[in-house]
């Protein structure tokens, strides 16, 4: 069988310059977690313009509650509370406010060191592929870095020139969510039907899996699948692939996935798939993964996808 090259040697390079940049910026030393309970380690890189950073200060994201900052020896530490935008339940007890704003100053951290400041927490109330971004301010003699920026709908993260610290919320460990080799299923929602689904196996490690399914519309208009979401993943998009020069390209569909009137639209090894990103527990044969499909003008529908070992398919090993 002939190989195809995959466009995947320019991703690479581009991964790499990525965390060359990550470590210049403020981050978190753990950017991707399920809820529950989250230490956040806040690294702060390099001073600002060469001189020594002097105050720490962290704007608490809303879903992080009970939060404890760690005092570090040398700074003084304060916090300020406030409310809310809700009320989470922690640990069976209602909360509605705790603290907001963390800030460490008074010490002295020379540009050519790094150090971190850390915080503890619950992370509540937060849904799987959301992102919470950690504003950081970083203040040294009488100059500043404002870690704040947030990338809008599509853009890069690492084209921003002072991204706020951000973490990924993931799917909690599945469990009880598995059925044990369940038939394909066909789920019908208005003037669609859904059948003919499955997922692929995938090999321990790998992040991302392959999902399958046939749309069908039998109505007079045209509808959309606009996009896809799963507990077992942290991201799912939909994405096309096909083979250009003999270099097989794959990409989310921009816009949503059209489901003419009348028409058949199968999404199958080579062609259209769901791709799932960010999988904590690969999908194992003889289990399945629930997805919620959400079209323009069906709705929300559910899908439970088998999950079977079959040869051959696209590469996700490497997205
Ligand atoms: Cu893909």
């Amino acid at each position: 069988m002939r190989r195809l090259f995959l466009q995947f040697a320019a991703a690479s390079v581009l991964t790499a310059a990525s965390i060359v940049t990550a470590f210049a910026h403020a981050s978190l030393e753990t950017g991707e977690t399920a809820a529950g309970s989250y230490k956040a380690v806040l690294k702060i890189p390099h001073g600002c313009d060469g001189k020594a950073t002097n105050l720490v200060r962290v704007e608490i994201p809303e879903g992080y509650i009970g939060v404890k900052p760690m005092p570090k020896a040398g700074w003084t530490l304060e916090t300020k509370k406030g409310d809310y935008a809700k009320k989470y339940d922690l640990h069976g007890e209602e909360v509605a406010s705790g603290v907001t704003l963390v800030t460490w100053s008074g010490g002295s951290l020379p540009d050519e060191f790094y150090d971190e400041f850390a915080l503890s927490g619950t992370l509540a109330g937060v849904e799987a592929g959301q992102t919470l971004f950690f504003k950081t301010l970083q203040q040294c003699d009488g100059a500043e870095v404002a870690w704040t920026e947030e990338p809008a709908e599509g853009q890069n993260p690492h084209s921003l020139e002072h991204p706020a610290p951000s973490l990924t919320i993931l799917a909690a460990e599945s469990g009880g969510h598995e059925g044990h080799g369940a038939a394909p299923q066909a789920v019908t929602a208005g003037d669609l039907a859904i059948t003919s689904g499955w997922a692929r196996a995938m090999l321990p490690g790998q992040p991302t899996g392959g999902g399958y399914l046939t749309v069908t519309n039998n109505g007079q208009t045209a509808d959309k699948l606009v996009s896809a979401a799963s507990a077992n993943a942290g991201k799912v998009e939909v994405h096309t692939m096909e083979v250009v020069n003999d270099v097989m390209v794959m990409r989310p569909v921009e816009g949503g996935l059209d489901i003419p009137a009348g028409a058949t639209v199968e999404l199958k090894p080579g062609g259209l798939h769901l791709m799932f990103m960010a999988v904590k527990e690969p999908f194992k044969e003889g289990g399945s993964v629930p997805v919620t499909l959400e079209f323009e003008k069906a709705g929300k529908v559910d899908v439970m996808l088998p999950v079977q070992a079959k040869p051959g398919g696209e590469d996700h090993s490497q997205h």
